[in-house]
């Protein structure tokens, strides 16, 4: 299947072409098994610092009590299933990096969408009082969880009051029964800020929609920090390198990726909240607790025969988040960085730590560490960077020993951390209750870079490694002769 992928079926060829998906024929329940399942893949091969490998994605065939229903499950938690979907010519090889860059080439050279009359997800419909979310098998995808999640993996979509700005955003919804859903819409993200700072200033309901599995690279759009003003299916055509089709809802004006294999549409009203939560979360805890938030009115489904529902059975380690995010938070913030003239070399979101942002940068200005700290704290989604650690250009920031090593060795105890006030995440673990319910945790910054009023060659140590420590001439010799002494 050539590349772009048009929608997530045609990725699921490619992924199984490749060694990358798994078909579960066996039942299995949408009440804890498959989240279960999917869990345990996650976290086998935890620590062993895998980039590619790891456990492939999962289609569930047979969901118990849901006959002509699948569900897939952790489709972008590898590097490799990322570079297939951004068409990058060697999957097996793929860098963090050079995946970073493939993002940037698309938002520098975005393509806007086509408008199309037939679609795909139009095969099946559903309006009012004839709508029923139980009619797909949302998943309770952890124990403990507030409810069954219809969406975990998905675009919500929704429009700027006073421009022509569309966003697409991923924001969990859980069910609370036949035709409505729970929205945990963050203050600061921009669907959410559209909703309180617009539609609920107005006193007016939101038109919303979500799109459920549309193409995969929709899907990652949804869950990156685009720009405001800027719209995530530009973004797509970008990295396509071909234009996205959409197509209309049918009750309200907002437009969809037509290959979408299950679409919501409705409204969000003023001023109305529900309980929603708690959820197992990507930090690897629960903590964020139930609350009264948003509510999302359905008014309209429409599906693909056989549909494909999403899930991410998000928890500790290499969930979607903590893969999509080295990627796109990171080159976003090497972009954001460097062009507000920051010497910044590399950006590397931790892979399945993604809230720890590792930073080298060039010497010479002064409290670098701070103020690239201060940038990316006040960037969109910079509420879920909560720990940032700024290195030397000499730090691999993809190199996890180089990158421990750093911050245990060369972090100042007393003048090298750095504790921020700006905004919170309501999922941080270690915030306590009320700055979770508050959003007003406080973040941390680890400054690794020699202070710049150590002179170099007489003051910091010098770094004892093999590439450090010896000529150019002897190294070249001992990597030459290295199987003639006998080594491996
Ligand atoms: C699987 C997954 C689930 C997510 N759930 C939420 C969520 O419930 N609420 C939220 O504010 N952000 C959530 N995010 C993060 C946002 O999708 C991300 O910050 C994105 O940039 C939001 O779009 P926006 O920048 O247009 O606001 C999630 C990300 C992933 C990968
Ligand atoms: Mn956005």
């Amino acid at each position: 299947m050539p590349f772009p992928h048009d929608s997530v079926r045609d990725a699921i060829v490619d992924w199984e072409a490749a060694g990358e998906l798994a078909r579960i024929k066996k039942e299995v329940d949408w009440n804890l098994e498959a989240g279960a399942i999917a869990r345990r893949a996650l976290e086998i091969g935890e620590g062993k610092n895998v980039n590619h490998g790891g456990q492939p994605a999962m289609l569930f065939e047979n969901i118990k009590g849901y006959p002509g229903h699948s569900i897939i499950s952790s489709s972008i938690c590898n590097l490799k299933r990322m570079a297939i979907i951004f068409g990058h010519p060697n999957p097996d090889k793929a860098t963090w990096r050079e995946l970073q860059d493939l993002y940037i080439a698309g938002l520098e050279h975005p393509i806007k969408p086509v408008v199309v009359k037939k679609a795909p997800c139009k095969e099946n419909k559903t309006f009012g009082n004839d709508c029923n979310l139980y009619t797909f098998p949302a998943p309770m995808i952890h124990e403990g969880d507030g409810g069954r999640y219809m969406c975990t993996y998905h675009a919500t979509i929704t429009k700027d009051k006073n421009s022509d700005w569309v966003n697409w955003g991923m924001y969990r919804h859980m069910i609370h029964d036949r035709r409505s859903l729970g929205c945990l819409f963050v203050y600061g993200q921009h669907g959410p800020n559209m909703f309180y700072q617009q539609y609920e200033d107005a006193n007016e309901p939101m038109p919303c929609a979500i799109a459920i599995n549309p193409d995969p690279l929709s899907a990652i759009a949804a869950a990156s920090p685009i720009p405001a003003k800027m719209s995530e299916v530009d973004a797509v055509g970008g990295w396509r390198k071909k234009p996205l089709e959409l197509v209309k809802c049918e009750t309200n004006d907002i437009y969809v990726p037509a290959s979408s294999e299950i679409v919501i549409e409705g409204i969000v009203p003023p001023h109305v909240r529900a309980y929603e939560g708690p959820f197992g979360e990507y930090t690897g805890f629960r903590a964020s607790p139930r609350d009264l938030r948003p509510v999302f009115v359905v008014k309209c489904i429409t599906w693909r025969n056989n549909p494909i529902l999403s899930m991410a059975s998000v928890g500790r380690g290499r969930d979607e988040g903590g893969i999509i995010a080295p990627v796109v938070k990171s080159a976003f913030y090497r972009k954001l960085l460097t062009d507000a003239g920051w010497p910044v070399k590399e950006v590397h979101c931790y892979p399945g730590v993604a809230d720890l942002v590792i930073v080298s940068v060039k010497r010479g200005r002064p409290r670098v560490a701070q103020g690239v700290a201060a940038a990316i704290y006040s960037a969109a989604g910079g509420l879920y960077s909560y720990a940032i650690l700024v290195c030397d250009e000499d730090t691999d920031v993809f190199n996890t020993d180089d990158v421990i090593n750093s911050l245990v060795e060369k972090v100042h105890p007393e003048r090298g951390i750095w504790v921020y006030h700006q905004q919170g995440s309501p999922l941080q673990p270690s915030a306590d209750l009320k700055e979770r319910m508050d959003q007003t945790g406080p973040q941390i910054v680890y400054d690794a870079t020699w202070p710049l009023d150590w002179p170099l060659e007489i003051t910091a140590p010098p770094k004892v490694t093999f590439a450090a420590m010896y000529s150019k001439e002897l190294q070249d010799k001992v990597v030459k002769n290295w199987t003639s002494y006998g080594l491996k």
